[in-house]
């Protein structure tokens, strides 16, 4: 070996060792979750065994559809330009409050389970995220018009028995992951995620710090009282925000949230500008996630990333791996592959054939970037 790959080695394994001190740390550590089923404090401890050795590769929707199809058994776009399953999966539930068959992007839930379902069986994780709609105005979770929702749902509220019923619904479809032996299958539930911007109604500039602290201890203690749910982790994840104290301001509490996340995309058009931006926002979110999910115990992670349309073609190599690179983080979810013919750019991953396919492929072959066969 060459001295400056020696150094490199030592230099990796002194950082690796570090790492995994820290993560053995959280080996005793439980989901906050007291009645937590033995499934999912596996799966707490599954996910702090594996950011020990890398970080694993996600993709929302992977297995319902991606660029230019929707539904073929066994496929995944990230499968094809990399040969391998992503070995965390993202779901997206909203519009399962209003009693539909389908979600938002036409995923059916009967088909959600069943990827779910096999996601467990191949080792793989499952995360949650919730867009659920307005309740007020009966749009979509982007209706930011009003400044009362959160208000209106809470106890006492004008919306309170009606949103509990939105949330029995959301009960239901949450009992309803079993395994063949009847266990349910633990998932990660990440919901009212991106609230420190002002996108959805439950944002920073529609309800107060109070009031959404209110909404989520609300959703977690009817899910478990009320419904007796113990089969999911809870993970909070912003969008970008400036510094810890931002980052907390509207945490919930210690005894409401397994893991810490954040949301981070390139921005604009994606220029060299652009990846800049990025670059600097993904290290900073990294160090805030990290040094906070460190000092409160709980596991940090990227609720939500991604260059849309993947417009560089060493963006995973170059860009990605050298931000996320033994930081302990427990995977990093890239956003859908679209099929609707109306949305043909609003990709994440890139695709068979795509200029960025190879870049994809090398970055998940790295040992400490892991998917599932
Ligand atoms: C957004 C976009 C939308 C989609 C929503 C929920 O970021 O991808 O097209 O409906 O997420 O999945």
């Amino acid at each position: 070996m060459k001295p400056t790959k020696i150094r490199k080695y030592v230099t990796s394994l002194v950082l690796s060792c570090a790492f995994s001190a820290s993560v053995s740390n959280l080996s005793a550590q439980q989901p906050v979750d007291m009645n937590a089923t033995r499934e999912t404090k596996v799966l707490y401890q599954t996910i702090n065994s594996r950011r020990a050795k890398g970080i694993s590769l996600g993709h929302q929707d992977a297995l319902a559809y991606g660029h230019g199809w929707y539904k073929v058994k066994g496929r995944s776009d990230m499968k094809d330009a990399t040969g391998k399953y992503p070995a965390v999966i993202g779901w997206e539930i909203g519009d399962i409050e209003l009693g539909k068959a389908y979600n938002l992007d036409s995923v059916y839930f009967d088909d959600m389970r069943q990827y779910i379902v096999e996601t467990q069986k191949r080792g793989g994780i499952t995360t949650l995220s919730w867009h659920a709609n307005n309740i007020v105005s009966g749009k979509n979770a982007w209706d930011c018009a009003q400044d009362s929702v959160v208000r209106s749902v809470l106890p006492n509220g004008s919306h309170h028995q009606k949103y509990l019923q939105w949330l029995d619904r959301t009960a239901t479809f949450l009992l309803s992951l079993k395994d063949s032996q009847g266990n349910f299958i633990p998932v990660v539930l990440r919901p009212y995620h991106e609230h420190t911007g002002s996108w959805f109604w439950w944002g920073a500039k529609q309800c107060t710090a109070q009031e959404y602290k209110d909404l989520w201890k609300m959703t977690v203690d009817y899910f478990q009282q009320k419904h007796g749910i113990h089969h999911l982790l809870y993970c909070y994840s912003p969008s970008e925000t400036e510094s810890e104290s931002h980052f907390l301001e509207r945490y919930p509490g210690d005894e409401y949230v397994d893991l810490v996340a954040f949301d981070c995309y390139v921005p604009g058009n994606g220029t060299p500008e652009d990846i800049e931006k990025y670059k600097v926002a993904m290290a900073k979110n990294i160090a805030i996630v990290t040094q906070v999910a460190h000092k409160l115990k709980k596991i940090p992670t990227i609720g939500e990333t991604g260059f849309e349309g993947v417009k560089d073609s060493a963006y995973f190599t170059q860009v990605v791996y050298p931000l996320v690179k033994e930081k302990g983080l427990a995977w990093i979810l890239f956003w859908r592959n679209a099929y609707e013919k109306d949305k043909q750019n609003h990709y994440y991953i890139p695709f068979k054939g795509h200029p960025a396919a190879g870049d994809l492929r090398e970055f998940s072959r790295k040992s400490d970037v892991f998917q599932l066969k």
